[in-house]
């Protein structure tokens, strides 16, 4: 029995020795802050039951890290302790009343209560008011010194402000990296295809610990202070809050949350209120702490082997936890946007059962490196929706690799991803059941079919009662089908039958941007149809000529190909047509007088004066096509800097080329007419 204790004690110690050197030295942990803290918990409990196996080099009675040997080394001349945790409100309770017996006083002590920041405590010693030395909190007694990376931190002031600065102070607090700029920081990683960090402590820590301060210099980190450790030739109030405020005085910063209170209740109704309130702050916490405020009283209680007796920290429910991910489901969104969604082993996440969390896309399967069977940590941060962050190196023989559907799941239609793009979409468009809704509001909406009486409600009700599948069904519905419809009656059903019939009379430029193409907003619909003239022509139109057209670049002509090849597109344009939607013929612009009509230019490498559009814009007002490609046809190129293939062809065609400046003179001299 007491060998098998021993052997647990033994396993922890070790476990935990190794999982310090991950988070501390190499800011890369390889389980959840959760998972280790329940294992310091484990140990502690059985080190205290069997005390003949409790020894001082036992890490549950360390702080934290190891020292990096490429930081020189700080001696701290008052440990930086850490504190002890409690987790619910009887402990809290427990806390409180040890406090009150030990300092058998009638009276309940005021505490100052203050958030407790999720980043790396550090020291900051100022001497004559200049800051002199920064350091990691290390393992307590040792630590890193990083006095290049900190004086690059903005909020910490590089001089103290004011009357009766102490000779010598050492300043203690917390390098936070701010939501925000973690949240961008990785949004740019992921966009050059880099590392994101798991969150904003290892994003804190990583950053201060850098040889290179320049690299510090670019991230956005922060400073609060939450205690003063070292004072020579100093005087200070005798009231933790009054310190915290003269620090705020000399110019170092502080959290807005600190706080008075007592008793139980004071710091459970501070604790609510923060937990509730996290979303609202702008650094990442992860619980609070409550510090008898009286230093006086704080010397009475003085500290036990790792921590002051004096105060503890509060936590939140984890906010991450390991699990396994046992599947993955690909969901097709309203906009048709398929996303890997994780089906996770179930776990309690900060206060909620996870069983499912968003992967986002395929790159993003990628970056992690995820395989079904695999490890993962699932995160669990503000209102954000549930997330993986990382994958665990724990190994799994039978780990499967994902593989991401070329089929819509709920239409069978191709998947299409473009270049450039990091979301794969159903091409089923209209008639994808997945998107129906979408698609249907989109077509009744005012900029486009104007449907009165047909708003996202009605649409969603139409959908689930199965009246419609398309937007050509709407033309189908009879009054007596929709009178009996939630909150709709027959006034109202009457009126939306003659909405349908009035919005019937529309114009081709409407009745385009009503199909819900991609990226084909009102203005590029309505440069469709000034172009095309007829739908007909539009539907025959490759994308050679589409880039011919006003503003439409590679991937809006390569989204309209797209939409009129899928047949299921063409059939519900065919119901729409029969069902009498029609507009005016739109007579083709007078472009004969333009002295360029009739001529098809190509625009190739680079222009230094003008943009692309801009030339393409100029070329089209004079009455020229302007085409992607070089063919017998063209009339013209004109090749910019570092020109490539298309000037080859036009060479090889022998077709008339210009540079730049001849575009410009060419410009110049019918603006000159
Ligand atoms: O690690 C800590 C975080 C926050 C602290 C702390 C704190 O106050 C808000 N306060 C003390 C006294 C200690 N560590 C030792």
């Amino acid at each position: 029995m007491t060998n098998s204790v021993k052997d647990t004690i033994l396993k922890l110690r070790e476990q935990i020795t190794l999982h310090n050197i991950h988070y501390h030295t190499h800011d890369s942990p390889i389980i959840t802050d959760a998972e280790y803290d329940r294992k310091i918990q484990q140990l502690r409990e059985l080190e205290q039951q069997n005390p003949q196996f409790d020894t001082p080099d036992s890490p549950s009675h360390k702080v934290g890290g190891t020292v990096l040997d490429t930081f020189s080394k700080v001696k701290h001349e008052i440990p930086m302790l850490s504190l002890g945790n409690v987790f619910s409100s009887e402990e809290l309770s427990d806390f409180i009343e040890r406090l009150n017996n030990r300092l058998n006083s009638t009276t309940e002590p005021l505490f100052c209560v203050e958030p407790k920041l999720d980043g790396l405590a550090i020291s900051l010693l100022y001497q004559q008011g200049i800051l002199f030395r920064a350091a990691t909190r290390g393992d307590g007694n040792v630590g890193e010194d990083v006095t290049h990376n900190v004086k690059t931190i903005r909020n910490i002031p590089h001089i103290l402000k004011g009357d009766n600065v102490p000779d010598t102070i050492e300043i203690r607090g917390e390098v936070v990296m701010p939501i925000a700029a973690f949240n961008t920081y990785n949004e740019k990683a992921t966009q050059k295809g880099e590392k994101n960090f798991a969150n904003p402590r290892n994003a804190a820590a990583g950053s201060l610990r850098q040889l290179d301060s320049k690299i510090t210099a670019k991230r956005p980190l922060a400073f609060y202070c939450y205690g003063i450790g070292l004072l020579k030739k100093g005087i200070l109030p005798n009231s933790h809050y009054q310190r915290l405020q003269l620090l705020k005085q000399w110019g170092l910063p502080l959290t807005n949350e600190i706080e008075i209170t007592t008793g139980i209740k004071g710091c459970m109704d501070y604790y609510q209120f923060m937990l509730e309130n996290r979303n609202t702050l702008p650094y990442e916490i992860d619980g609070t702490v409550y510090k008898v405020d009286d230093i006086a009283l704080q010397q009475q209680l003085g500290f036990i082997s790792r921590a002051p007796r004096w105060a503890t920290a509060h936590k939140f429910p984890a906010q991450e936890e390991q699990t396994v991910l046992l599947n993955v489901e690909f969901q097709v969104g309203r906009t048709g946007a398929i996303t890997p969604v994780a089906i996770l082993e179930p776990v309690f996440v900060g206060g909620v059962t996870i069983s499912r969390a968003s992967l986002h896309n395929q790159d993003e399967i990628e970056r992690l490196g995820l395989k079904i069977g695999d490890t993962v940590v699932v995160r669990r941060a503000a209102d954000v929706i549930p997330q993986v962050t990382r994958t665990l190196p724990v190994k799994n023989r039978q780990s499967k690799a994902i593989i991401f559907p070329v089929l819509c799941p709920v239409c069978n239609s191709e998947i299409e991803r473009f270049e450039d793009e990091a979301v794969a979409r159903c091409s089923g468009g209209l008639y994808c059941a997945a998107q129906r809704k979408e698609a249907i509001q989109y077509f009744c909406s005012r900029k486009a079919m104007n449907i009165d009486g047909l708003g996202e409600k009605v649409v969603d009700l139409l959908v689930d009662e199965n009246l419609i599948n398309t937007p050509a069904d709407l033309f189908n519905l009879k009054t007596e089908q929709l009178v009996d419809l939630e909150r709709m009656g027959p006034k109202k059903a009457e009126n939306l039958i003659q909405a349908l019939i009035n919005c019937k009379q529309t114009t081709l430029a409407k009745f385009i941007l009503s199909l819900g193409i991609r990226e084909v907003g009102e203005a590029t619909a309505k440069n469709l149809a000034e172009f095309f003239l007829t739908l007909d022509a539009l539907k025959q139109a490759d994308t050679e000529k589409l880039l011919e057209v006003d503003d439409v670049g590679e991937i809006v002509a390569k989204h309209v190909v797209y939409f009129f090849r899928q047949t299921h597109n063409l059939k519900v344009i065919d119901a729409l047509l029969q069902a009498g939607i029609q507009w005016p013929t739109i007579a083709a612009k007078e472009k004969q007088s333009l002295p360029l009509v009739g001529k098809t230019y190509v625009l190739t490498g680079t222009l230094t004066q003008m943009k692309r559009a801009a030339a393409k814009e100029a070329l089209q007002a004079l009455g020229a096509k302007v085409s992607g490609s070089v063919s017998a046809k063209t009339d013209c190129v004109v090749a910019g800097e570092s020109a490539g293939s298309k000037l080859s062809k036009a060479q090889e065609l022998n077709i008339p080329i210009i540079d730049e400046d001849g575009l410009v003179d060419l410009l110049a001299s019918f603006k000159a007419h």
